[in-house]
This record gives C-alpha cells, structure tokens and sequence, in this order.
C-alpha cells in the first residue's frame, strides 16, 4: 500500500528499501519503509551542494523563482490524493486532515508565486540634495529547514517555497518519524526542477537523520537561516548554537493554547470549534486546544455539552472515517498517561483519556480523548502535552481570564468566544491575549496561510508562512545613490 503510493510519487525504492532506521505507521505500527541515517558528513556534503546552487540561483530572477514554485504547485494538485494518504499513513491523519495538509502546501505555493513578483522594498526620503534612498532584498543564503512529525509535509513547503523565490536552496531535515512524506516531497520537487532549465542541481535535498544531522545544520557556518519546528527542548539547544554564529534562526516551538469562554459565547459554535481544536489531529498540532477558560456560569453547561460530543467522536484507522485517529507512537501515549496521572494528584476531575482499539491495533495507540476539570492552573496544565487532553479551568472576572490565558511559559495561539465586542476587542488589544496568534470565535487551530505564523516566549518568536515572514529569509540592504556633483554629508557635518 504504501509502497505503491511512494512509487507514483516518483520515490526511488532504493530509499525506502535499505537502511538501519525502520519506519513504522502509527495507524497499526507496521514497518512501511527502512530508511539509511544520514551523519555530519553526509549533511555536509549536502550543505556543500546547497552552497554551490546558491550561487546560481539567486541570479534568477524572482519571477522565475516563482514559475518554479508555481510547477511544483502544480504537482502536488496532481498528486495531492496520494500524498494525503501517504501523511496520513505516516503521521496518522485522518483523510481529511491529511489533503488538508496537502492543500496547505498548495496555498503556500500560490502565495509564494504571487510573491516573487513582490518582495518589496522602500524608497527613503533623503536629507541630502541629489540624493536617493532605498532599501532592496536580497537571497540570504542556504536555508536549514528541521521540522515535526505532526505536519510531516506543510511545515516545510511554508519554508521551501518561501526560501525558494526568495533565492535560498533548501536543505530539510524532516522528523524521523516521518521520513518518507519527506522523500515524496523531495520526489516531486524534482521531477518538477529537472525540467526548469534555471534550476541549479541540488536547489532542494532532503537529509534523513537523527540527532546528528541536526546539529551539522544547525552548527554550519555555510547555512544562513535555521528554520526549526519541534519542541521548546530542542528549540533551547538550537537557538544559542546558531546566535553563536550570528546566523539567523526562525523557531516554532511548543504551545500551551486557550479558549476563553465568556457568557455571551454562542455555546453551538463553541463546542464544535473545542472538538475540531482539542481533538482534531488527535490533540498533535502546535495549535490544538489545550486549555478551555470557562465563566463559572457556563462552565458546568460546556463540559456536560463536551461530554455528549467527545462521547460520539469516532476513533479508528485514519483512512476508514474517524475523526480521531492514532497518537504518534508508545511515548506518546506514556506520556499522555503521565500527565492524566499527574493531574488527577493535582486536583483534576478526569473524563475520558482511556486507550482503544487495543485488541484490534496491539501495536498502535488511540486514546479516546480527555476532558480534565482543573481546580485552577496548575503544573500539568502549564505544560505542554503532545496528546488530547483538555484542561477545564473556571473564571469570574475577564480580565482573569486573560491572565490565565498568559500566564504560561508558551505563546503560540489563543481565542476568545464571546459577543461582547469590548470583550473581543480587550482580548486582542495591547493588554489583552500575549500570542502571536489571538482570534475572536473560531479555535486557536488551523489557520491559513495568509497569516504571519508563530508565538512568542517560549514558542520561539519566529513568524512562517505568510503576510511579511519572507523577510526572514532574505538579506536587507540600504542603498544611499548620490546622482548630484556635491558630496554634501549627512548630519550636516563639513569635512573640508
Ligand atoms: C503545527 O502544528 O506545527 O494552524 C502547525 C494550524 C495549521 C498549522 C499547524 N495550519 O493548525
């Protein structure tokens, strides 16, 4: 099955086929594919390929870039069915999320092609006759992109296609639970250059690896912009290593994301956005919902309402209509375990959160999803669990309630549901939500691309994907042409 999808993807079986490092599905933990394990060697010579297409590529014009990004677009329109069930085979997402992911590469593809006819700079007003100001951008240079098992395959074309019209080759370490969306993508980008005359060799390569291959991108002085997903762990050793060098990082890390629930919320909307949110994915995107700030008067409704719902949610094989499918892999789950554990010592009220299927999938781990009541904030609530847990938590005051909402270590999405607009407006304004992404009446999950992407604190600070997260990956330059035949100086100072 699997097998068959990688080969229309264009996948040499060679790559698949040999190696030490056995990849497994987590919809029933059979082996679908051996992988080799790349070391710093290997990485560096990939970084070295990347650093020799650099050169000519940042020669072709941007439009050009973009004509690239649009074919690629355009092959994965052809093969978004195939590469949504090898996501879903790999990462375990439901049919629907996983051409979900695939549309997302699309998206960012069109935006990127509409891009390279952009990047624009400014013209300054000069202080000096016969003098002109601007600012232009320039490629930067070979970009790293490490990425995350839960979006195996968008979070890098968020990365590749911008890096790409911008003028950067790419080099992606993709997680290595997830190693052969990965080398699908690689496939189709280079059916696709092979025929772009412009396109130097080695523009895009992927390295599998571990730990190892990691560092050799991280630690490269020949890659300009380390642009890593993954978990506030691995963000803390990344971004001082790449700072050392005065290279650039972009990081999206951990979140820890809420919903507040005021008494004016429309409860219908609410509960369907918490199940898309907190369960969806089954609780693995960056953005699922993982804190419900509830108003004491509609709190003991919702959880009731949320029971019914997350009692009727189907749990099974990804690709046979469920809405929940597997958790990654046996940490995974331990993990989940753990933290319901700890809750309960805290306090916490557990519905839910039991293991499935045991019998059917001996070797894979559903979970039926958790609801927790939380008799307030505590550790286990401040601590990001790859898994769906929802903690409950009362409020009374609003202004509490934002409190709550920022008083974690991570910052990446939040949301309000109200229809109060002072309340919708406090909560995104200076003193309000302290994420980088805040909405009013949808969930903090699933955004689009056109949106500048990331959190702060410990989520990293790093923007992807779209409004002006380009500028990441290209190098600014000011520009000061003197067309007088004075040489008058700036601040007015005579040197005569
Ligand atoms: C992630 O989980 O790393 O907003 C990314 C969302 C998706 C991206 C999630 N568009 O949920």
């Amino acid at each position: 099955m699997v097998a068959a999808l990688l080969d229309r993807l264009g996948v040499d079986s060679s790559l698949y086929q040999q190696g030490d490092h056995a990849v497994h599905s987590p919809i029933d933990g059979s082996r679908i594919g051996t992988v080799h394990l790349e070391g710093r060697a290997e990485v560096e010579q990939k970084i070295a390929r990347a650093a020799e297409a650099f050169q000519a590529w940042r020669k072709v014009p941007a439009p050009r870039r973009g004509e690239l990004i649009r074919q690629y677009g355009e092959a994965l329109r052809q093969y978004k069915a195939e590469l949504g069930e090898l996501v879903s085979w790999e990462a375990g997402k439901i049919t629907q999320e996983g051409l979900g992911e695939v549309q997302e590469m699309i998206d960012i593809c069109d935006f990127a092609v509409g891009l390279s006819r952009q990047l624009y700079g400014l013209t300054i007003a000069s202080e000096r006759p016969g003098h002109h100001m601007r600012e232009t951008w320039h490629p930067l240079g070979v970009v790293g992109v490490i990425s995350a098992f839960n979006f195996p395959v968008a979070v890098w074309s968020w990365n590749a296609a911008l890096a790409l019209v911008c003028g950067n080759p790419v080099v992606w370490k993709p997680s290595e639970k997830t190693p052969l969306t990965a080398l699908a993508c690689q496939a189709l980008f280079e059916r696709v250059a092979k025929n772009f005359s412009e396109a130097p060799a080695y523009l895009s390569q992927v390295v599998i690896g571990a730990r190892e291959a990691g560092e050799a991108l991280v630690d490269d002085p020949r890659v300009a912009l380390v642009s890593a997903t993954g978990s506030t762990r691995m963000g803390r050793e990344v971004a001082p290593r790449v700072a050392a060098r005065f290279a650039r990082s972009v990081l999206e890390l951990g979140g820890n994301n809420a919903m507040i629930l005021a008494p004016s919320a429309d409860l219908d909307l609410a509960v369907r956005a918490i199940l898309f949110s907190a369960v969806g994915t089954a609780g693995q995107r960056c953005t699922t919902l993982r804190r419900l700030i509830a108003h004491e008067s509609v709190k003991a409704e919702i959880v009731e309402r949320l029971k019914a719902a997350y009692a009727k949610v189907r749990i099974g094989h990804p690709l046979e209509g469920s809405l929940i499918g597997p958790l990654i892999d046996k940490p995974s789950f331990d993990g989940m375990q753990r933290a319901l554990e700890q809750a309960r010592a805290e306090g916490g009220k557990v519905f839910g959160g039991e293991r499935q299927l045991e019998a059917q999938f001996p070797n894979a781990y559903y979970v039926s999803p958790a609801i927790v009541e939380m008799p307030g904030q505590s550790a286990v609530v401040c601590h990001e669990t790859f898994a769906p847990i929802l903690y409950v938590i009362g409020y009374r005051d609003f202004d509490d309630a934002i409190a709550l909402n920022n008083a974690v270590p991570q910052g990446l999405s939040s949301c309000v549901f109200t229809t109060d607009v002072r309340e919708a407006e406090l909560f995104q304004s200076a003193v309000g939500s302290d994420c980088g992404i805040a909405n009013v009446n949808i969930g903090p999950s699933g955004a689009e691309i056109g949106g500048a992407f990331g959190g702060e604190k410990e989520t990293g600070g790093g923007r992807e994907s779209g409004s002006d997260a380009w500028k990441a990956y290209m190098r600014r330059q000011t520009n000061t042409v003197n067309y007088s035949h004075e040489l008058p100086l700036a601040q007015g100072i005579t040197f005569d």
